[in-house]
């Protein structure tokens, strides 16, 4: 009964965004892509400040993968305005990478803050196809809210299997889908349509753990737990590393 209901909302929804979708085919939402880098960067300070001692928890272990000379070249996938750089070790070398290229003023300013780490290229790319980047490359690779927005996680993890070094991490935290028998689970297949949109193809129905689990990384070390003070729809989220 419930799912019925829910896969009927859901219909609802879908028919309603159904003009979204035609200005996304029709390449419409060219706007959006430059607007939404601001809207990110606006949003990303508040659930910043209360994801602050969740990620001082993650990234607290990314030291361990410097190299004998102490250097640590990091790669983050899918950067946006560079939320996460206070948190790395210093003297790490970081690549940012995003195919939003509008991101570009809001991640200056978060390097123009963090001048404890040495900033390589930012590369527009999609983290599906990143061959610039050369094979086993990089000691850690870091996606923050990424994988909810790829068009392929597989694809993303294969790629990151790809340009880590041997013994190199792979850092997540992601909000993923609720438990089944919740309302959250509910709501968050109902709203997804609409969200997909608002969230520049955000979707917050990803099971990302089987991900990670199928990915074919050596070891995963990985927590489910639920973000503080974070709306309800993207509140259990996945977050830890795996090796390669
Ligand atoms: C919700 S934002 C998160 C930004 C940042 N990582 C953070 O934690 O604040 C999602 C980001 O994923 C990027 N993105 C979308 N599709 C992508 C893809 N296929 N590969 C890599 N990044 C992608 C978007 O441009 C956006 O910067
Ligand atoms: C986000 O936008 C609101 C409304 O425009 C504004 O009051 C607030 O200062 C902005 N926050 C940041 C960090 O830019
Ligand atoms: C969450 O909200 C409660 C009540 O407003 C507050 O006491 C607590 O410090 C908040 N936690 C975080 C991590 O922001
Ligand atoms: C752009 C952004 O969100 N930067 C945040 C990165 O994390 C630090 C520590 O939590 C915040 O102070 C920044 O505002």
């Amino acid at each position: 009964m419930k799912s019925c209901l829910m896969k009927f909302c859901r219909l609802v929804l879908l028919a309603l965004t159904l003009p979204l979708n035609v200005m996304e085919i029709t390449g419409l939402c060219g706007a959006y892509k430059r607007f939404f880098p601001f809207l990110a960067y606006n949003v990303t300070f508040s659930y910043n400040a209360k994801m602050h001692r969740i990620k001082r928890d993650l990234f607290r272990d990314v030291g361990r993968f410097a190299n004998t000379d102490g250097s640590l070249r990091l790669l983050e996938i899918g950067c946006g305005s560079g939320a996460n750089f206070s948190f790395y070790p210093c003297g790490c070398t970081v690549t940012c990478t995003d195919p939003n290229p509008h991101f570009h003023r809001y991640l200056q300013l978060s390097m123009d803050a963090n001048q404890h780490l040495t900033y390589d290229a930012f590369i527009v790319a999609r983290g599906e196809d990143m061959k610039e980047v050369q094979d086993e490359s990089v000691d850690v690779v870091v996606c923050t809210l990424v994988l909810c927005s790829v068009s392929n996680v597989q694809q993303v993890l294969q790629e990151i299997r790809r340009i880590l070094r041997t013994g190199g991490a792979f850092f997540f935290l992601e909000h993923v889908v609720s438990d089944p028998s919740s309302w959250t689970f509910f709501f968050q297949h109902v709203l997804e349509p609409l969200w997909y949109y608002l969230g520049d193809g955000c979707r917050i129905t990803r099971a990302t753990w089987k991900d990670l689990e199928a990915a074919g990384f050596s070891e995963l070390h990985l927590k489910q737990i639920e973000a503080p003070n974070v709306t309800s729809m993207i509140r259990p989220h996945i977050m830890g590393f795996s090796i390669k």
